[in-house]
């Protein structure tokens, strides 16, 4: 349908097995989002970006260890492993994915201060990332997305998309999740409860 884009968020080497923050099976829905790619009428990609030295990194917190969470002022932080560090391999899209037919690549966690996962807002959940603009001035209001990983960029991105009246899908056998203490069952709930459909 011509009001459909497909959002294809964060399919990119470092979440994927090798990756310096390796979603499990995180390469194996790549044929498939190049299938779903290949009949969508309008495609976008998100990647996740950020500078060397980012404040998400747990590199940048002394005696702090990856996947613990930390205060932001903006709110609770996972401190990650160094990963999507602009312009490195980890950062590009898994080099299988076929990007071509992509009309817009947002590019998301930029700021040093801040963390985005959301293809919407940084997790301030206000700074805009100019996607809600886009889709509307080209009335794509349906949305279905795919990609990494399910509980946290996927999830926020979903639930951001809803809460601004688009109407959201997530194909779930093409996302992949990283479940950080039940955060997986957690995210499908969120994305039920702010009503977006599963498939
Ligand atoms: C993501 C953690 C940190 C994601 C990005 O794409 O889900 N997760 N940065
Ligand atoms: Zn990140």
């Amino acid at each position: 349908m011509t009001d459909t884009a497909l959002i294809v968020i964060d399919v990119q080497s470092d979440f994927c097995p090798g990756g310096a923050l390796a979603v499990a099976g995180g390469d194996q829905i790549v044929p498939g989002v190049n299938a779903r790619m290949a009949e969508a009428a309008a495609i976008v990609l998100t990647q996740d970006w950020h500078p060397a030295g980012h404040s998400s990194f747990a590199s940048q917190h002394p005696g702090r260890a990856p996947m613990e969470v930390t205060r932001m002022p903006y709110g609770p932080q996972v401190l990650w492993p160094d990963h999507c560090v602009q312009g490195s391999p980890g950062a590009a899209f898994h080099p299988d994915l076929q990007i071509d037919r992509a009309e817009l690549i947002i590019r998301k966690g930029f700021r040093p201060a801040i963390d985005s996962y959301s293809a919407f807002f940084e997790n301030d959940h206000q700074t805009p990332t100019g996607l809600e603009g886009y889709l509307r001035t080209r009335g794509l209001m349906r949305l279905h997305m795919v990609g990494l990983a399910t509980d946290f960029c996927v999830k926020f991105s979903a639930v951001d998309a809803a809460k601004l009246g688009f109407e959201v899908t997530v194909e779930l056998e093409l996302c992949r999740g990283i479940d950080l203490d039940g955060s997986m069952a957690a995210a499908l709930d969120e994305m039920r409860a702010a009503g977006v459909a599963l498939v």
